[in-house]
């Protein structure tokens, strides 16, 4: 109660200070927003003047090909234009399907005015292909390119983003989905990516000034860049096996609900679940940067939604019509976005099985991760043992070392979806209680206020690899470490003019 009230205070505190130097914003690492850059989410606006309209997300199925970081004019819903930049010209980028074990080489060509990096969520690539300016590489400046060369070796849901000033530029729209085929992946009939995100429509009213967490700035939710009746529908047909890849490329976490049929959840992360049951009318809910695959089968003649619940100002536009080619039919399935139905609990579901680590286990190094949230004379920050990037502690390993790591959210309203990038680690307990049911393998963990998790990762990819809050406004006010090894030299001489901006 103290502390939510301390909180109170200082958010309130954050608000006046704000106020008084409401012209020196850029000035601040809190949200480093360019206010210019951001009025552009609004209908009547100029920025999208002249500038060439986006096109649909293209499936690359190659592994050499080139993505094309440009500025476009997006349409979120008819009547919302937005300036966005984008790769390849579309929003979401380019969906890009490769097979597990394929060596490939994407050439990143930057059109845009400022800066930009690709990093590959998810998927443990060698250090120097991570794309995080001034960690691994430099940013590549306008006009410039990048070449990127790794290999595919584990399959499942991964994603793409700028890693460069990524709280504006993920904003902007710079990502797009990875899927990488599993040799041994169940085939199924359908197979849909589905891109999750938020945009704002009005940027300069009191309630953005207030930042993000007082009341919600984002107020138009989308579905692969689409808002509202403008989400495409996805057509199946009686009796297909469906895979739906649910990817979070928001700030904010979403409830997702399946109406009509039951479903399994076979993967989270890109890693398999072990045994999956089925289950119905659970809500699953996706924080940034985290990814569930399901699976369901047709049986259920009729349309049906899958839509995102709660009573944010946005919810009502993330939803996905599932049309049975063969109906003809009107639909009787209505919205229940209010209703609160049981959440999905990972950590209970699926059958028992080796991840490789145990809670009682000999480590070699374990840390423990301070989350919290806190007031500087920059404004609001969030902080790892007390201390904002790049003042945080680094987790010093050894290669080969097995690391144990107690993550801790010690903030009282905010959600911090830990993001370790380069490895996979496994949950092991939460909130003191062991993992039940299947082992849980992930790159991306959600801490709700108050949550404490034990996970363990074994240091396996030598390199300088960030580990930090995927809420990106968390992160560019401090919430991120590293996680060094011994002796690891970069293969790159950071550039003091390239503009770094790795948070
Ligand atoms: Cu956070």
């Amino acid at each position: 109660m103290i502390k939510r009230l301390i909180q109170f205070i200082s958010i309130a505190l954050f608000i006046l200070i704000l106020g008084a130097c409401s012209n020196s914003m850029n000035g601040m690492n809190y949200n480093n927003m360019n206010m210019d850059e951001e009025r552009e989410v609004t209908s009547e606006d100029t920025t999208t003047k002249g500038l060439q309209q986006t096109v649909s997300t293209e499936k690359i199925e190659l592994n050499e090909f080139t993505l094309v970081a440009q500025e476009r004019k997006h349409t979120l819903t008819e009547g919302i234009d937005i300036q966005a930049w984008t790769f390849n010209g579309s929003v979401p980028g380019p969906e890009i399907r490769v097979q597990e074990g394929e060596e490939v080489k994407i050439i990143l060509k930057n059109e845009l005015k400022d800066p930009v990096t690709i990093h590959w969520h998810g998927i443990p690539v060698p250090n120097n292909m991570d794309g995080i300016p001034g960690v691994t590489m430099n940013a590549v400046q306008p006009g410039d390119s990048f070449i990127y060369e790794f290999k595919t070796t584990v399959p499942g849901t991964y994603w793409y983003h700028s890693h460069q000033d990524g709280v504006n530029q993920l904003d902007k729209g710079l990502y797009g989905s990875f899927i990488i085929e599993g040799k041994n992946d169940e085939e199924v009939d359908k197979d849909y990516t589905l891109v999750l995100d938020e945009w704002m429509s009005d940027t300069d009213s009191d309630r953005f000034r207030m930042g993000h967490d007082m009341g919600n700035m984002y107020d138009i939710f989308t579905v692969n860049g689409k808002n509202g009746k403008d989400v495409l529908p996805l057509l199946v047909n009686e009796g297909d096996k469906v895979r739906l890849r649910l990817v979070n490329a928001g700030f904010m976490s979403h409830k997702i609900h399946l109406h009509g049929h039951e479903f399994k959840v076979t993967g989270t992360d890109g890693q398999e679940i072990n045994d999956p049951e089925l289950i119905k009318d659970q809500l699953i809910s996706i924080a940034p940067g985290e990814r569930y695959d399901i699976e369901f089968t047709t049986d259920n003649l009729g349309e049906w939604l899958l839509e995102s619940h709660g009573d944010m100002e946005g919810t009502d536009g993330m939803k996905v019509p599932i049309k049975y080619e063969s109906f003809d039919g009107a639909s009787t399935d209505k919205s229940n976005q209010q209703e609160k139905l049981k959440l999905f609990d990972l950590t209970s579901y699926g059958k028992e099985g080796s991840g490789g680590f145990t809670l009682d286990q000999e480590y070699d190094l374990s840390y423990t991760m301070d989350l919290n949230t806190g007031m500087s004379s920059r404004g609001m920050v969030y902080t790892i043992n007390d201390k904002t990037f790049p003042k945080t502690e680094n987790i010093k390993v050894n290669e080969g070392d097995l690391v144990k790591v107690k993550l801790e959210n010690n903030s009282t309203i905010d959600d911090h979806p830990m993001h370790l990038h380069g490895h996979f680690f496994q949950v092991l307990s939460k909130n003191g209680k062991p993992v039940q049911g299947s082992p849980i393998i992930k790159d991306t963990l959600n801490l709700k206020p108050g949550d404490e998790y034990v996970v363990a990762f074994k240091a396996d990819n030598p390199g300088n690899w960030l580990f930090h809050c995927h809420d990106l406004h968390h992160a560019s006010a401090g919430m991120v470490t590293q996680v060094t090894y011994d002796g690891f030299k970069p293969q790159f001489t950071p550039n003091p003019n390239a503009n770094n901006q790795p948070e």
